[in-house]
């Protein structure tokens, strides 16, 4: 079994940007819950632009945002003109959201959503139920015994509502439950989960039930890594779909799923992709790419150089395949890409020696991987592959 990738289990050096913010809670007016959510942008950007193409077939194009760079203009102009829905990398996330037991602090969720808001910009909440970037407060408790496993549903039913209402009529897609599957062969709830072990797999339907309570038009999801063949036995997509069928057929109130899309050049494309998207979507639920990265080896973290001049067709390769294959489902209905400037990725920091995983280089400059995606758009766009039918061959 080929584990293609690691994720750091443990709280990670999180920069906690929201406090540095400044901003108020101040986050505009909500869209009305009867509003044609996933139409056209009020502001489509340039005509080439990714999202002004993505437009004209329907599919959103987002990145994951960190908010407190917005106020660098060339970052801020990057992605108002070329996305048209944007995720916080980290700002949604229970760890940054309620630092301080019972004292929240929203500032950069906020600041992105009205962000979006400006912009003509839907948002993807990240991500309610998760084992990692939890607050320290919590995981002591929990670890020390003062938080019993009583007082730990409570509190995650507490946070699940409290966030989803607080942002409520302003989330189009919400990563509800975030990576709860093994990287086994066969995959399956993980038991040793933070959240399974002391509550139950359960856990996973009741925080879709409660997320759906708090905001009936956002749509929820399930979101992980892994979930269509990039584990290369599709063990993981197995398990994932046989879950979620269940919980369908149970009545819990999941409308899509997401698969992170966290690729490497040194395994290739996982060519199930397609049909593992098409299987999801056969449940009669959406799909997304919520995630997109194509690290590499690269010479250091600074410059992200490929080592192998051969990983500069293969990165943006895999780019377009990725996209192609949420082109080729009409239930996928966005494609993110996690940042998509190679100097804030969270790659060099996580994948000793890899980097170069995003669109844009190092510089802000787009790099081919964005001319491939912008080029797969401009095709979609204008109906290609469209044939011609004739009688004559
Ligand atoms: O991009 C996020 C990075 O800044 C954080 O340090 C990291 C902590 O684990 O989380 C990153 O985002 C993760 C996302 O929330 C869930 N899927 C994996 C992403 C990369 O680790």
């Amino acid at each position: 079994m080929r584990h293609r990738r690691l994720l750091a289990a443990g709280a990670v050096g999180t920069v906690v940007v929201a406090a540095a913010l400044g901003i108020s809670s101040a986050a505009g007016a909500a869209p009305s819950a009867s509003a044609p959510r996933a139409s056209a942008p009020r502001d489509e950007g340039a005509p080439d632009s990714l999202r002004a193409l993505a437009a004209k077939i329907g599919l959103r194009i987002g990145t994951a945002v960190i908010p407190f760079d917005l106020n660098t203009p060339a970052y801020r102009d990057i992605v108002a003109d070329q996305f048209s829905v944007v995720t916080p990398g980290n700002e949604m996330k229970w760890q940054v959201v309620e630092p301080t037991r019972g004292t929240y602090d929203w500032s950069g969720g906020d600041r992105l959503v009205k962000f979006a808001e400006e912009h003509g910009q839907l948002v993807r909440g990240h991500t309610l139920l998760w084992h990692n970037q939890l607050p320290a407060w919590l995981t002591t408790g929990v670890a020390n015994g003062t938080i019993s496993d009583t007082e730990l549903r409570a509190l995650l039913h507490k946070h699940v509502i409290d966030e989803v209402t607080h942002f409520k009529g302003k989330i189009w897609q919400w990563d509800v439950a975030n990576e709860f599957f093994t990287d086994s062969n066969p995959s399956g709830i993980n038991p040793n989960d933070f959240w399974v072990s002391h509550l139950g797999a359960g856990i996973i339907a009741e925080a879709f039930r409660w997320a759906h309570q708090a905001d009936p038009h956002a749509l929820l999801f399930y979101n992980d890594y892994n979930i269509a063949g990039e584990d290369g036995t599709n063990a993981k997509s197995d398990a994932v779909y046989a879950w979620l069928r269940q919980m369908l057929a149970e009545g819990v109130p999941i409308n899509g799923v997401g698969d992170q899309g966290h690729l490497d050049t040194q395994y290739g494309f996982p060519t199930q992709m397609t049909q593992d998207l098409r299987r999801y979507a056969s449940l009669g639920l959406k799909v997304a790419i919520t995630e997109a990265d194509v690290r590499t080896f690269v010479n250091n973290p600074t410059a992200q150089v490929p080592t192998d001049h051969l990983a500069t067709f293969a990165q943006p390769y895999e780019f377009s395949q990725m996209l192609k294959a949420c082109l080729a489902v009409r239930q996928c209905i966005s494609f993110t890409v996690w940042g998509f400037g190679d100097a804030d990725s969270w790659i060099p920091g996580f994948f000793t020696g890899e980097g170069y995983a995003t669109i844009y280089d190092v510089n802000l400059q787009p790099k081919p991987a964005y001319f491939d995606l912008q080029q797969d758009l401009q095709l979609a766009a204008y109906g290609a592959p469209h044939r011609v039918h004739t009688d004559q061959h």
